[in-house]
């Protein structure tokens, strides 16, 4: 059995996995990569550039990864246009969980090491997903993404390093869903082909929010109606069996007024009325990250009106 926390009613589960793991993790990839799983593309290579399974050097004594899954639901927003309402889904991770890095880091403290005098780091530039089921938290689905029992897919995952010992091992197999075996939901829905029978890893350069994340025109092979979601996808797990539950708990976000989505719409970038939006979507609240994300948000949303 997994612990369960509730932080700003999120329901929390972790598991802990040792640095000494360490080898065999950087081996998992390095054999991806033999196998030539691990794409090119430049994007995702700047993704994971700098991800290695070692211990920091800010906290040479680590001993503990804690691997959190903390869930992250679906939302919908309604944008307003020409007197309609449109309804936009919008999937995580990219709109806030309302819960911060230093929030999780004090639960870890608090909850899990429960002693005092003991240092916790987050870090993200490792494979996480990797570490989650490795860790026996969570299973690989077909879709390559990864399921945390009771939780579905629906989740974010934040590790932190720690100098405590826990004094477990936990080392689990490269485990699927057992919903899997005679499932192809996710493999039928993909709207690129990136989940293929033959081949477990998907083809990473098919994979919709490898472009719509980010600024920039969309490959030309993108056909229309393949989008689903304000940014990032939804299709291999909208319609999967093991998150039957985690779809319906679907957060509502406040509306985007006419005003605003004309705003979006037309290129333009009135401060004001760009905060509100960053505020609504729960996806920035500062002038930077306005810049950056009005074109993508604008460009996804024109495939999404259309
Ligand atoms: C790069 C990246 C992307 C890229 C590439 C996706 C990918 N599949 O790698 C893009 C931009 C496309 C992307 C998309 C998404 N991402 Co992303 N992404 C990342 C990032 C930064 C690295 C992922 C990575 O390491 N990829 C490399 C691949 C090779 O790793 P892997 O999938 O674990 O591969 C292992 C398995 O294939 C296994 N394996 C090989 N053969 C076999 C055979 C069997 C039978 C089994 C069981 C296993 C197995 O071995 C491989 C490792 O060696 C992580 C954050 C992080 N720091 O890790 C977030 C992360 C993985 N993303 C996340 C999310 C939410 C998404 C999206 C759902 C967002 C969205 N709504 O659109 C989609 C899902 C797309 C998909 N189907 O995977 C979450 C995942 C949460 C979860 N529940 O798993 C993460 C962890 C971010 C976070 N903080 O929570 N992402
Ligand atoms: S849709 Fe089916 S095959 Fe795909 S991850 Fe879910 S259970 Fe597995
Ligand atoms: S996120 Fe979308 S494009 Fe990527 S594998 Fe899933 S369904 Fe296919």
């Amino acid at each position: 059995m997994t612990d369960e926390f509730i932080l700003n009613n999120l329901r929390i589960k972790h598991k802990v996995i040792s640095v000494k793991h360490f080898q065999e993790l950087q081996s998992d990839i390095e054999k991806t990569e033999q196998d030539g799983n691990l794409s090119d593309n430049k994007v995702f290579r700047y993704y994971i550039g700098n991800f290695k399974f070692q211990v920091p050097e800010s906290l040479p004594d680590a001993k503990y990864i804690v691997v959190l899954a903390i869930e992250h639901n679906l939302a919908k927003v309604n944008f307003h246009l020409n007197g309609q309402k449109h309804e936009i889904i919008f999937s995580s991770p990219y709109h806030n969980l309302g819960v911060s890095v230093e929030e999780m880091g004090e639960l870890v403290e608090r909850e899990i090491i429960k002693e005092a005098g003991f240092k916790v780091e987050h870090n993200r530039a490792m494979h996480i997903k990797l570490l989650a089921v490795r860790s026996g938290l969570g299973r690989y689905g077909r879709n390559n993404i990864c399921y945390v029992e009771g939780l579905g897919s629906f989740l974010s995952i934040y590790t932190f390093f720690t100098d405590y010992d826990f004094q477990v091992d936990n080392w689990h197999e490269l485990r699927m869903l057992d919903e899997c075996e005679n499932c192809s939901i996710c493999f039928d829905n993909c709207p690129t082909g990136a989940i293929s029978e033959e081949n477990f890893v998907i083809d990473i350069e098919k994979c919709i929010p490898l472009y719509n994340e980010i600024q920039g025109e969309f490959p030309d092979w993108f056909q229309s109606g393949i989008h689903s979601s304000l940014m990032g996808c939804i299709r291999c797990q909208q319609y999967c069996p093991a998150n039957e539950k985690a779809v319906e708990k679907i957060l509502q976000l406040e509306d985007i007024t006419e005003e605003e989505t004309k705003m979006i719409l037309d290129g333009r970038l009135e401060e004001q009325l760009a905060l509100s939006i960053g505020r609504k979507l729960k996806m920035f609240d500062n002038v930077k990250h306005v810049e950056y994300f009005l074109p993508v948000i604008k460009r996804n949303l024109e495939v999404l009106l259309d």
